[in-house]
């Protein structure tokens, strides 16, 4: 199998801005279940509302394109009735941390086997650059010219908080990192989340002074280091990158079939 042959070609050129890093996160993930061999037919991908979320009509798995917020709470059903199936959920910030918060709290905190990729562009792209729960504290966005007095969720912390049992940030323009970092959360077998740092030139950077695609890009690269890197010991206001929580916690479908075991003992089935 190769690259290409994940994908809906019919679909393409895709419907994202020049520059915006969305399609960079579609490479990576493409990549990722390539090099992991992975049988599409064993794919699902659940997406709410958003221009992250409408990377699932890109992939030619079983797709299903929902509600915004709702992608984990389709994907969670659609995983304890088939948990073979291997389950991506793409969203935005604003998809998974603002209407779509609660689901992704839960689903960490049931340590359900899906793959949850956070494209965080700080930003509602598709409705026009509102501020979502990422933005920050003293940004700009359409509903705050003034710039913005919240202060924002670490997708990191919040996810560990929360109980998932793989957690990872990258950002765009560490698209090979991306890849290394979706491969192991795919593979790993409970909650996964990786936050990949994505950039809305539109509505994020042209508001906030960051220049084009490249110019944000640079940024990514500036302001991000390793965990466990000198950099990063020498400068902790960098941005961490890597694997921040990686554990055996009991999987949620795994514990619900014991529970069925449990409750059909002896019967008749
Ligand atoms: C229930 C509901 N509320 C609001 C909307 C409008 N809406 C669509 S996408 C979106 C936010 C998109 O932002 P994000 O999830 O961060 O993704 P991005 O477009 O930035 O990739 C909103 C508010 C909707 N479609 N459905
Ligand atoms: S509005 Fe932003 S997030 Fe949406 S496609 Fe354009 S650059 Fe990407």
């Amino acid at each position: 199998m190769s690259v290409r042959d994940y994908i809906r070609e019919r679909f393409f050129p895709q419907m994202w801005c020049p520059g915006c890093g969305h399609g960079i996160v579609l490479n990576s993930l493409l990549r990722a279940v390539e090099q992991l061999e992975l049988d599409k037919n064993d794919m699902v991908m659940t997406s709410g509302i958003g221009c992250s979320a409408r990377i699932s009509g890109y992939v030619d798995f079983h797709t299903l394109h929902t509600i915004h917020g709702r992608a984990l709470a389709f994907a969670t059903g659609l995983k304890l009735s088939k948990p073979k199936l291997n389950v991506l959920v793409p969203m935005g910030d604003g998809d998974a941390l603002a209407i779509g918060g609660n689901h992704f709290i839960h689903a960490a905190r049931r340590n359900i086997d899906i793959t949850a990729i956070v494209m965080n562009n700080r930003i509602y792209g598709m409705t026009g650059g509102q501020f979502s729960p990422l933005t920050g504290y003293d940004q700009k966005a359409s509903t705050a010219p003034y710039a913005t007095i919240d202060q924002s969720f670490d997708v990191v912390e919040i996810s560990k908080a929360a109980g998932a049992s793989f957690v990872a940030r990258t950002t765009a323009y560490h698209a090979m990192e991306a890849v290394d970092l979706l491969k192991k959360a795919i593979s790993h077998k409970g909650f996964s989340v990786v936050e990949i740092l994505s950039q809305c030139p539109t509505h994020f950077g042209r508001r906030n002074k960051q220049g084009d695609a490249s110019s944000m890009l640079e940024l990514y690269k500036k302001n991000s280091a390793k965990l466990g890197s000198k950099a990063l010991e020498n400068n902790p206001e960098l941005i961490a990158r890597g694997v921040f929580v990686e554990n055996d916690t009991p999987e949620y479908c795994r514990e619900y079939e014991k529970v069925i075991q449990r409750a059909t003992k002896g019967k008749a089935s």
